[in-house]
């Protein structure tokens, strides 16, 4: 790992500050020889499996974990049209098995509609096999031309969450489309982290589905990041891939499905939303470490202080805390400063005065300081993180509603979007929404969004005066 030295760029240098605290705080090495290639340090994969336990137990109160193949014969993937045109382009095809070349071509998944629809179509007999909802957390791998990001836009996507439902009806579809969003809205309020929920415009809707609701978060520099998508497949797929059912009256019918994913860019929202000019700022139930215990060494009573904070440790990991205690032979304060740009929620400074006053001193990583008394660190702890929790997330909370404005014209709207997402009314048509892109020069994200921050009723549509919907424009990545 690189030597730590110099200070972490300015956050309103976004860019640069992102690049830089991807290897500061040792959460992805780029340096890996594939264009969109990136390796996971072992800190930066903690925060990740402790996120991704987080997606789990909310899938798995009515969803079953799967897993399937990589590798999709050509002929199952060139099946569905619409599905083929939006990825044909992005597909990593192996031909060959050592010298000889493949009989059928196989497709690296880049997402796998055509991989487990197949197989959806052996298992699923009658009505009594729905609805079936299966989800896996996977590799894909897409062949982005835009522009390569670490954790944002990747050629091999590592932690792909993907669910694939199916049911009786449309309409049964349609109210696990709208679980689905609920689940994601909940996994990200667990993390601290602002969304706002729209349905794409059909020309950005996912290939082969009916609809699409977006989840999307605001970045430091004003730009969106989709950080996850629910797909209305109604039975575009079923069709394709023969997926049908018995129903009670002795009937073949098509199912009707839903699909949604969230990748790694949910870590990248993690990291950008709530870090700091000094490193990263992690949500306790994210955080690898809840808490690190510095103690303080000074003057003959060193052997003291060690013992004591020995026992702080053991107090709290019986109690079942993820805490650390720090006891390499430097300075506090560069312990102090490690882990603050690794993120750890509260650090626990335990001295000679604390020890004599039966206390010890937790700071918060955004600075809050409290004495608590030493009988009762095990509930006081748990107080302080939950309230840090609460702080970071409200501080998030905060930060998009100034991002987000409600515009009465195009010249507001174009300001607006420098730095967040405008508001206004759009009435559907493609004609309007070119003139509305191409004067603010960003895109139309979605429509039909409720959120506390978003209050405008539908109104004529700004462009044409016909009846319109609440829109959200943005600059995106
Ligand atoms: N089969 C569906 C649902 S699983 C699907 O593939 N949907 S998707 O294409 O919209 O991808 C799901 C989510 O993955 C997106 O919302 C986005 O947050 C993320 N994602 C898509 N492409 C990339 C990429 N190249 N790098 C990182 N994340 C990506």
């Amino acid at each position: 790992m690189e030597e730590d030295t110099g200070a972490l760029p300015l956050k309103d240098d976004f860019s640069r500050w992102y690049n830089e605290i991807l290897w500061r705080a040792e959460i992805m090495d780029v340096r890996y020889p594939v264009k969109g290639l990136y390796v996971w340090y072992p800190h930066g994969f903690a925060i990740r499996k402790r996120a991704y336990q987080i997606l789990r137990e909310l899938l798995d109160r009515d969803h079953q974990e799967t897993l399937f193949p990589l590798l999709v014969p050509e002929n199952e993937f060139m099946k569905e049209a619409e599905h083929i045109r939006g990825f044909e382009n992005e597909v990593y095809w192996v031909t060959h098995g050592g010298r000889n070349r493949l009989d059928v071509p196989l497709a690296l998944r880049p997402t796998s509609e055509t991989a487990i629809y197949p197989m959806y179509a052996l298992w699923i007999r009658s009505h009594a096999d729905l609805p079936l909802k299966l989800y896996q957390v996977v590799n894909t791998f897409r062949y982005e031309t835009k522009h390569t990001r670490p954790l944002i836009r990747l050629r091999e996507i590592t932690s792909f969450k993907e669910a694939h439902t199916a049911h009786a009806t449309w309409e049964e579809a349609e109210r696990q489309v709208q679980a689905a969003v609920e689940l994601y809205r909940e996994f990200y309020r667990q993390l601290g982290i602002p969304v706002i929920v729209s349905r794409r415009p059909e020309w950005d809707k996912f290939p082969g589905a009916d609809y699409t609701m977006a989840v999307d978060t605001v970045m430091p520099d004003g730009k969106t990041l989709q950080i996850g998508t629910v797909h209305h497949l109604g039975s575009n797929f079923s069709k394709t891939y023969d997926i049908t059912y018995e129903d009670a009256n002795g009937e073949q019918q098509y199912v009707h499905q839903t699909c949604y994913g969230i990748s790694e860019r949910s870590i990248a929202a993690l990291i950008s939303v709530h870090g700091d000019d000094r490193g990263l700022v992690l949500p306790p139930a994210a955080a690898p470490l809840e808490a690190v215990i510095v103690p303080i060494l000074i003057g003959k009573r060193g052997q003291e202080v060690l013992a004591a904070a020995e026992a702080l440790l053991c107090d709290l990991q019986d109690a079942g805390y993820r805490v650390h205690l720090d006891t390499r032979d430097i300075r506090p304060g560069a312990k102090y400063y490690y882990w603050e740009l690794r993120g750890v929620p509260v650090r626990l400074e335990i001295g000679p005065r604390d020890i004599d006053a039966g206390a010890v001193v937790a700071v918060t990583r955004l600075g809050g300081r409290t004495t608590i008394g030493r009988g009762k660190v095990v509930e006081g702890v748990r107080s302080v993180l939950d309230r840090f929790a609460d702080e970071i997330r409200t501080r998030a909370d905060q930060e998009m509603a100034r991002r987000i404005r409600i515009v009465d014209s195009m010249e507001e709207a174009a300001e607006a979007v420098r730095s967040g997402v405008a508001v206004l009314s759009w009435c559907g048509s493609p004609g309007c929404a070119g003139s509305i892109e191409e004067t603010t020069d960003a895109s139309i994200l979605g429509s039909g969004s409720r959120s506390p921050h978003i209050t405008l009723a539908d109104q004529p549509c700004i462009v044409c005066g016909e009846p319109g919907t609440t829109t959200l424009i943005a600059r995106t990545y």
